[in-house]
């Protein structure tokens, strides 16, 4: 819950400290488009059991969508996908070694049975319009914001 004690509904997971300059324009396009979010900062490889809880108790917390950023060996989505029936949004980032190449073919590569609809390197901003879409599939008031920030896309809008 935030300070004015509203629930998130999408959880927004980052593997490091050091991807938090790309995974945060996922949160400001949520913010934009008011839909509650939180991000937090747990890997996959550092805090596996944090990242057990937080995707066993998503469902319970009331959160509808999940996105995941990470870079290099990027299994946090994946790990994420197949401890929850929430839909999973990837987002590979950049990486020096293989220009993201990395985080990106082990984020989409996903075995059948368990998705992860991953976006493009470095894509948080798209992430959080898939994120919105998914939700506002159920949610007349989040698709008319939706349809607003296409109009201003249209009009020029800078993101
Ligand atoms: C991944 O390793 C993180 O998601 C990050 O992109 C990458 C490097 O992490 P740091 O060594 O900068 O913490 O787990």
């Amino acid at each position: 819950m935030d300070e004015e004690g509203t629930s998130p509904l999408v959880g927004i997971l980052t593997g490091s400290p050091s991807d938090l300059p790309v995974i945060q324009q996922t949160g400001t396009i949520l913010d934009k488009l008011e839909i509650p979010n939180e991000i937090q900062v747990i890997s996959a490889h550092r805090n596996p059991d944090q990242v057990d809880e937080y995707a066993r108790l998503a469902e319970e917390r009331g959160l509808k969508v999940i996105i995941c950023g990470a870079g290099l060996a990027a299994h946090l989505a994946g790990a994420v996908a197949a401890r929850t029936v929430l839909p999973v949004i990837g987002v590979p980032i950049w990486s020096k070694y293989t220009a993201g190449m990395d985080s990106l073919l082990s984020t989409v590569q996903m075995p059948r049975g368990v998705p992860v609809a991953t976006v493009a390197i470095d894509g948080a901003t798209n992430a959080a319009i898939l994120a919105a879409q998914i939700i506002g599939v159920g949610d007349e008031e989040v698709r008319r914001r939706l349809r607003k920030f296409k109009d201003d896309l249209a009009e020029g809008l800078k993101l």
